[in-house]
């Protein structure tokens, strides 16, 4: 059987340094003297056959060096699984910034993602001869635990070795996203959003500044919040109780979905059920989960840690349920007690 694995795979580096034409030449296996600069962000797709039985579905991601784009560069690093960090080997001034752009990837990127370092327009050497110095910049790569490698665009030298190598390393260390897992996400995206998002009131820009609720969690959560003002504490337990029953309700689908109760799985398929630009991943493994958030989905804000610890039995549930009912949950912070944002770590105790 052939294991199919996808990767997002990010080039970044200084401006004019080859990073299109990388891409150009392993793409199409063809070089252009003339491209133009970079607009913004780029992605194209390639499949390799990197061992006799795995394919990877690389989505790759070009980026303009320039400064005016940095805009941009928060939906360009997310998600990323791997990057090709390329300076150019006839100017030591852009191996000299190559650090910032680690530094960079290191703080936009949620773990400590692999890397080929590049060297690129090895074809020049003989015309200028060595401008940096090549072993540094291996002990650099080393130093973080990951390749240099030396290439050409121009004449295919390296490119898709660099390709097929960081592919290696993604899959290696990919304890997140297992073969064909992401096909599986693709359907369970649909069942979380009609569980979750449920008609979709439609509302002019006018009356969204009433407060009304834009989906069905929301108004629930405008539920939850009048029963809780109007009978207080005495009021938990029951909120309690019922969100229990709907994070058992979402867990169970979950599970059958998947097919599969790792806790880095079933917390994978957690994640898509929230707008990216809400949450934040700090860890995912099969023993534990922390997520960060700045908005809460019920828009609980400000009201209480107990009222969030009751709604939060569902995704409390909703673990025990998919995982086991050995998972134990922690809230740090919560914006219900009107911490700046919400930190939560899901942990399996044997
Ligand atoms: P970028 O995407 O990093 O900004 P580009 O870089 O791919 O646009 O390349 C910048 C310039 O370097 C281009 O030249 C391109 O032809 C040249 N180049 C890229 N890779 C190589 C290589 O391996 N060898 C040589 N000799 N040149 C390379 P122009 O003149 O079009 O600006
Ligand atoms: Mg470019």
């Amino acid at each position: 059987m052939t294991d199919i694995w996808s990767f997002k795979v990010i080039l970044i580096g200084p401006a004019a340094v080859g990073k299109t034409s990388l891409l150009k030449r392993f793409i199409s296996n063809k070089f252009s003297e003339n491209l133009a600069a970079t607009l913004g962000v780029d992605y194209l797709n390639k499949e390799l056959k990197f061992s006799p039985n795995s394919i990877a579905r690389l989505t790759i991601w070009d980026i303009g060096g320039q400064e005016r784009f940095k805009f941009l560069r928060n939906t360009f690093y997310r998600g990323a699984n791997g990057a090709l960090i390329v300076f150019d080997l006839t100017r030591a001034k852009t191996y000299k910034g190559i650090k910032d752009w680690v530094y960079e990837m290191r703080q936009l990127t949620e773990e400590n993602i692999p890397f080929v370092l590049i060297g690129n327009k090895c074809d020049l050497f003989d015309d200028i001869g060595p401008v940096v110095d090549s072993e540094d910049a291996q002990r650099f790569a080393e130093s973080e635990g990951n390749i240099y490698i030396e290439t050409s665009a121009k004449t295919g030298e390296n490119v898709e070795d660099a390709f097929i190598k960081l592919t290696h390393r993604m899959a290696n260390r990919e304890e997140i996203i297992t073969p064909n897992v992401e096909e599986a996400f693709k359907a369970i995206d649909y069942e979380i959003e009609k569980l979750t998002e449920a008609p979709k009131i439609l509302i002019d820009e006018k009356e969204e500044k009433e407060i009304l609720p834009k989906n069905a969690i929301e108004a629930q959560g405008l539920l939850i919040k009048a029963f809780y003002e109007k009978f207080g504490n005495e009021a938990l337990p029951i909120i309690k109780e019922v969100c229990k029953k709907q994070g058992r309700s979402l867990g169970l689908k979950i599970k059958k979905k998947l097919n599969d109760n790792r806790l880095s799985i079933v917390a994978k398929a957690f994640t898509k059920s929230y707008d990216p630009n809400d949450v934040k991943v700090i860890s995912i493994s099969d023993k534990k989960f922390q997520v960060q958030g700045t908005k809460c989905p019920f828009g609980l804000e400000n009201t209480s840690r107990e009222l969030c610890e009751a709604v939060m039995e569902i995704d409390h549930e909703y673990f025990r349920t998919a995982v086991s009912d050995k998972i134990e949950l922690k809230i740090i912070n919560n914006v219900a007690a009107g911490d700046s944002y919400c930190d939560t770590i899901y942990e399996l105790k044997e």
